[in-house]
């Protein structure tokens, strides 16, 4: 359901464990709230990218350190996904630096996906920008999620990026629903946004429609030599506060801290979790910088007694359709 930015901002300003109560409250009747949904990130194209996104470490007009990389090979990918499953993830996310796919990259990231496929992991993809066709081209090859963010809000964009437009992003956000993908959209906190930009781009997230079936909400990592390297960090409690204000008014999406987990006690994540975070990225790298490892992040859930999603859950609760298990009246999901 839409909510306007000025409600969304409302909702931030309720005292904190009023707010976590009610997070909580929904995360509880659409969720189970002890289960987390864990994919695996690889960078299959790194750095040399034409954009200006002023976060981002792999933008060539930025000086960092991120060595430059071709596409990898379908076997490198390959090779990682099925390191990925070992590990226990049910998502592989492939992520390239790059405006947006050529179309003989496009028939190379095809060939991917249905490799993975039938590993029995589900895909995502994040190839920026797509045209005409290139979404149902990567639906046929049996891809389940493209990940595209919005990134902040409309206002606060133009400061952060100046290579294209909100409206290139919807666009390509609308593509990908018209081929029936799913969405895996969201944003960045801690870019020295207001927090009516925070509220802003929730409440742009809670207008699509359908809204998306994944959120991640990135917690910016400040890479040296990106122009954001020095912003000062966000206050913790107010990126809790944005995970449940996400929450509440996304309440059937996954909401995943995504970037910026290296760095977070365990006890901030738990606060997140109990919020209504219940998806993460796993392994060492996200795509360039540093993530907490698995062994790290498998004795914090088995200290939250969090146990993991697989990919068949999370497809038997999607075909069971909003009436079985996200209708707002419906009773809080049979537990596994
Ligand atoms: N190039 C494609 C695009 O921009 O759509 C896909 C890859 S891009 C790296 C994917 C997302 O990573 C960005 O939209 C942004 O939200 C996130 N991201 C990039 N750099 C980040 C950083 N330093 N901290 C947090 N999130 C970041
Ligand atoms: C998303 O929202 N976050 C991920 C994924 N989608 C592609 C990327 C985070 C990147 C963090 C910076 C890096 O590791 O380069
Ligand atoms: Fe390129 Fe994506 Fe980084 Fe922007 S976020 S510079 S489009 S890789």
């Amino acid at each position: 359901m839409a909510h306007t930015t000025q409600a969304v901002e409302g909702l931030f300003a309720h005292a904190f464990f009023d707010l976590l109560f009610e997070a909580h409250t929904v995360h509880r009747h659409h969720f189970d709230v002890n289960e987390i949904q864990i994919s695996t990130l690889l960078s299959i194209k790194t750095g040399g990218c034409p954009e200006d996104c002023g976060y981002c470490p792999q933008s060539r007009r930025h000086h960092t350190s991120v060595q430059d990389e071709p596409l990898l090979s379908i076997d490198e990918v390959l090779a990682a996904a099925r390191r990925a499953k070992a590990s226990g993830a049910g998502r592989f996310c492939m992520g390239a630096a790059w405006r947006g796919p050529k179309e003989r990259d496009v028939k190379r990231v095809a060939e991917m996906i249905a490799a993975i496929r039938d590993l029995g992991l589900e895909t995502c993809a994040t190839l920026g920008l797509l045209g005409e066709g290139q979404a149902e081209q990567l639906a046929e090859a049996g891809l389940d999620y493209y990940n595209h963010n919005l990134d902040t809000s409309p206002e606060f964009y133009g400061e952060v990026i100046g290579t294209r437009t909100y409206d290139d992003r919807l666009e390509t956000l609308a593509r990908v629903r018209k081929a029936g993908l799913k969405v895996c959209c969201g944003g960045i906190v801690g870019m020295g946004e207001t927090r009516r930009d925070r509220a802003g781009l929730i409440a742009e997230l809670s207008a699509l429609d359908p809204p998306p079936e994944s959120v991640p909400i990135n917690l910016l990592v400040r890479v040296p030599g990106t122009p954001l390297a020095d912003r000062p960090g966000l206050e913790p409690f107010e990126f809790v506060r944005t995970v449940a204000v996400a929450r509440i008014c996304l309440p059937t999406s996954r909401v995943r801290i995504a970037a910026g987990r290296e760095g977070m006690s365990e006890e901030l994540q738990a606060l997140c979790y109990f919020a209504g975070a219940n998806s993460v990225f796993a392994g060492d790298v996200l795509l360039t910088t540093p993530n907490p490892s698995v062994t790290a992040d498998q004795a914090l859930f088995a200290k939250l007694d969090l146990k993991t999603s697989s990919p068949a859950a999370d497809r038997a609760e999607q075909t069971a359709g909003p009436g079985a298990t996200h209708g707002v009246d419906s009773e809080p999901r049979a537990r596994a």
